[in-house]
């Protein structure tokens, strides 16, 4: 059965490793809500719930899901072990969680054995934000409208920028 949320099909999952990891990974989701792109949220672990894990991964495409975004922190291996049980593309997202600010999450994120892709974005907020916004600019390839209201959210980026240098010039 394919995924709906509010009549909408869910396209991209937003997995996590930790529901301590939900401030940064709604940075994914805000985007995807902002862009009108069905999306779940998912709790599970590559550690501590393997099974659930193997079952989330299995399923996810023939749900209907076109692309999985994973976040994790520590030696984060969730968004690998996804990817080693899908053909869906997944985007990982390396979370701040220990003492080391992300470096245990990037490196065990970007770092996949030949075979096994991983598109590894920034560490914490920032690279949630960037897994929603590669997550849509897939999508778009196939979607002109979708593609249109990306072209508009980069041109407003670069007018912020204008209006940022007006008022440092007014101050
Ligand atoms: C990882 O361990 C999670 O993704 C989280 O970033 C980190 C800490 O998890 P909690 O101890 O806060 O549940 O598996």
């Amino acid at each position: 059965m394919k995924a709906k949320s509010a009549g909408k099909a869910v396209v991209v999952s937003v997995v996590m490793g930790s529901d301590s990891d939900l401030p940064v990974m709604e940075e994914a989701t805000k985007i995807l809500d902002e862009f009108g792109v069905g999306c779940e949220r998912i709790l599970t672990s590559a550690h501590r719930a393997p099974e659930r894990t193997a079952k989330f991964s299995k399923a996810a495409a023939g749900r209907g899901i076109k692309i999985i975004i994973a976040g994790a922190g520590a030696a984060a291996h969730l968004a690998g072990v996804i990817a080693s049980q899908t053909l869906l593309p997944v985007i990982g997202v390396p979370i701040n969680a220990t003492s080391i600010n992300g470096l245990d999450a990037l490196l065990s994120t970007v770092q996949m054995p030949g075979g096994i892709p991983v598109a590894t974005m920034a560490i914490g907020k920032a690279g949630a934000k960037n897994a929603a916004l590669l997550a849509i600019r897939f999508l778009a390839l196939e979607d002109k409208a979708l593609n249109d209201r990306l072209a508009a959210y980069v041109k407003k980026m670069a007018r912020d920028v204008e209006k940022k240098q007006r008022s440092l010039k007014a101050s």
